[in-house]
């Protein structure tokens, strides 16, 4: 009787054994399945870090690189880094996999702890300013404005602006017209080009202070036919709240450049007018630059009408900080934006590397020329 008790737990124990291998190989083959992915774009982050910290130390290639024998006006000795537009690319790829990321969605929930987290990995000033806000529809939400200051004791400041989330309907498609959208360039590509930068500023830590803003909110604003109340400056919620409460008491900068759309095949970047009206010294400053680094063919040196965005607010309400908008215009469309703006068809393959690296570039060589 014992002796088959004990054959008996024998058997159950080797049973026991046989599952509980059976379960944790289940178990570790679909973790790895899922991990394998993300792991595989980690490892191309690292790879990138690797061949831009040999860049780094390698001053004169990077210097060589951007160096044009007509433009004599960049000081000798200034070490530029050289933007990553695979990584600028994947970090787009990176916001469009949590989907759509308006106020409240899974998605925008997803990305702002992967954006979060992401910065942290770049900066060790990141800060998550949040505020209840209510949209043209009687909804209440708490937006999220995402900020990283590099050097953040430095007087000699400039701001980078660019939002992440995006809209919550298609209004401008012709079909499913009430879904969200990607936002691959409309919110994704400005952020993606700001989190590289984020990234090269780790690398080679810039002389003057860098905050990096990513506001909220600003594509929730009402579409034209609404059945809703008519609200006023629907748009831009977490630039007018933050532009209301900066995140630093007396917090300014010598400017700011707010990036919106930039991630398009051939876009264009024009003179726009609030940019103008409050800033045209550092429209002239980007587009001299983008044209001495062969960026001509973005950066027109051409006039257009006002276009509401996040910069409005902060030239309007903060008043202290000249900020241009960087914004594609089609002269060809009705709405002067790129042709698949809130509509489907602002996903990954209207997503080009080249227009990415004209503006990181130009970026970049503003910056480490303060
Ligand atoms: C820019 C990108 N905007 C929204 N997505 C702001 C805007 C709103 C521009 C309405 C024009 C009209
Ligand atoms: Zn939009």
């Amino acid at each position: 009787m014992k002796e088959k008790v004990q054959h008996g737990n024998l058997k159950n124990n080797f049973m026991f054994k046989k599952c509980l291998l059976f379960t944790l190989t289940f178990f570790a083959f679909f973790s790895c399945a899922d991990k394998k992915h993300e792991i595989k774009q980690e490892q191309h982050e690292i790879k990138q870090e690797q061949k831009d910290t040999t860049k780094v130390f390698g001053c004169m290639d990077t210097t060589m690189f951007n160096y044009n024998p007509l433009a004599n006006t960049q000081p000798a000795n200034v070490c530029i880094p050289k933007f990553n537009s695979d990584s600028a690319y994947y970090y787009i790829e990176k916001q469009v996999s949590f989907g759509p990321r308006f106020l409240s969605s899974v998605g925008w929930k997803n990305c702002a702890l992967w954006l979060e987290k992401k910065l942290n990995s770049y900066c060790s000033n990141v800060i998550v300013q949040t505020a209840p806000t209510t949209t043209y529809d009687g909804k209440t939400h708490t937006l999220k404005n995402i900020i990283a200051s590099f050097n953040p004791n430095k007087k000699n400041r400039v701001v980078l602006f660019a939002h992440w989330d995006t809209r919550h309907i298609a209004d401008y498609d012709t079909k499913n017209k009430k879904d969200p959208i990607l936002g691959a360039n409309d919110g994704g590509s400005g952020v993606a080009v700001l989190i590289e930068l984020a990234r090269q500023f780790s690398l080679q830590p810039p002389n003057i202070g860098i905050d990096i803003v990513l506001f909220d909110a600003e594509d929730y604003g009402q579409p034209e036919k609404s059945e809703y109340p008519k609200m006023e400056n629907s748009w831009c919620l977490g630039s007018q709240y933050w532009s209301k409460n900066p995140h630093k008491k007396n917090y300014t900068a010598k400017y700011g450049i707010l990036l919106d759309m930039v991630g398009a095949k051939n876009a264009t970047f024009r003179f726009e007018e609030i940019s103008r009206t409050y800033a045209k010294h550092i429209l002239n400053k980007v587009w001299k630059k983008g044209h001495q680094l062969g960026f001509e063919k973005y950066f027109i040196f051409e006039n257009t009408g006002p276009i509401v965005d996040d910069h409005l607010y902060v030239n309007m309400i903060l008043k202290t900080i000249p900020t241009i908008d960087i914004i594609e215009y089609d002269p060809a469309t009705i709405t002067n934006f790129n042709k698949h703006w809130h509509t489907h068809n602002d996903n990954m393959q209207n997503v080009n590397r080249e227009t990415l690296n004209a503006v990181g570039q130009t970026l970049l060589d503003v910056i480490y020329n303060e």
